[in-house]
């Protein structure tokens, strides 16, 4: 048995309007195939242009390995030149991923190679941060700690993209007073009857391309397979609905403080039970319905 996942809508092209009306409004996601045509990104961002421009820089790396006590949130699994990355990924299949670099600021000449635009919903203005992979590495499932609207551009290569909104949590084996689900599930391909839940959670899939953009609605979670070589860049906008923006502040003000100290107070211990409790509390939800 499968996941039950709905294709994500693709058009080749989106108008502002319709955009808000069809996709923002009602949170749903979407691909838009050509959009970005018209920045120099569409045409000079690949990996050996990365390798050229970034090549000196040394990147923090991760791999899937589970979450343990005494790892900092987010804090990297390796480092490397970024020209030597760049080689791995063209050499052989890897696990390891950049997660969250803030390459346009080390790099600045790559801000020149793409705008800001206009989906009829304003931006967040920072640096958008890259993120790259090699056939074989994924990203846990998870959503972004502050529920944002999601603008992901895809570059080089193929990638496969699931996600679930909020409302399916309860079905997911959500770890508590964290953003991901349980790390043993694979979700390119879940043993259901390991994890049961998932049965009835409804999700989406796409594929993306080389200049494919996908619109995540705020909060949405979302789960990466790089099928082959490539990156993706993301820009945001902050959540509107309430519920969201609360969450959000939430997590940054109190969870992740909350989650370090008990790390550091409890141990692997705090792990496991929170990995525990991810299974308990879904059974009950799966059990009351
Ligand atoms: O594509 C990736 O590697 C992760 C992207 C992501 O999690 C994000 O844009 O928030
Ligand atoms: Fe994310």
């Amino acid at each position: 048995m499968k996941l039950n996942l709905e294709q994500i809508p693709r058009v080749k092209t989106l108008s502002k309007k319709a955009f808000i009306r069809d996709y923002f409004r009602p949170q749903k996601p979407v691909v838009i195939e050509s959009f970005i045509e018209d920045w120099p990104a569409f045409h000079k961002w690949n990996l050996d242009y990365i390798k050229e421009v970034a090549g000196d820089k040394e990147v923090p790396l991760y791999d899937d390995r589970p979450v343990k006590h005494d790892e900092g949130f987010n804090e990297p699994h390796a480092r490397m030149k970024m020209s030597d990355y760049v080689d791995l990924l063209q050499s052989k299949p890897t696990k390891y991923r950049i997660f969250l670099w803030n390459v346009l600021k080390e790099v600045p000449i790559l801000q020149k190679d793409f705008k800001f635009p206009d989906f009829g919903i304003r931006l967040m203005k920072g640096l958008p941060m890259l993120f790259f992979g090699g056939s074989d590495s994924h990203t846990f499932m998870h959503y972004d700690i502050d529920l944002a609207n999601i603008f992901h551009f895809h570059f080089e290569g193929k990638k496969q993209c699931i996600l679930f909104s909020q409302d399916e949590t309860k079905h997911l084996y959500k770890i508590p007073h964290s953003l991901i689900t349980r790390e043993d599930i694979n979700f390119a391909d879940p043993d259901l009857k390991k994890w049961p839940a998932l049965q009835h959670a409804k999700g989406h899939i796409a594929h993306l391309e080389h200049g494919n953009v996908l619109y995540i609605p705020e909060g949405y979670w979302h789960h990466m397979k790089y099928l082959t070589p490539g990156f993706s860049m993301s820009l945001r906008a902050i959540a509107r609905k309430p519920k969201n923006f609360a969450k959000a502040v939430y997590n940054i003000f109190f969870m992740r403080h909350y989650d370090n100290f008990m790390r550091r107070r409890k141990g692997q211990d705090w792990i496991d039970w929170k990995n525990e409790e991810a299974i308990r509390r879904t059974n009950d939800l799966m059990g009351a319905a």
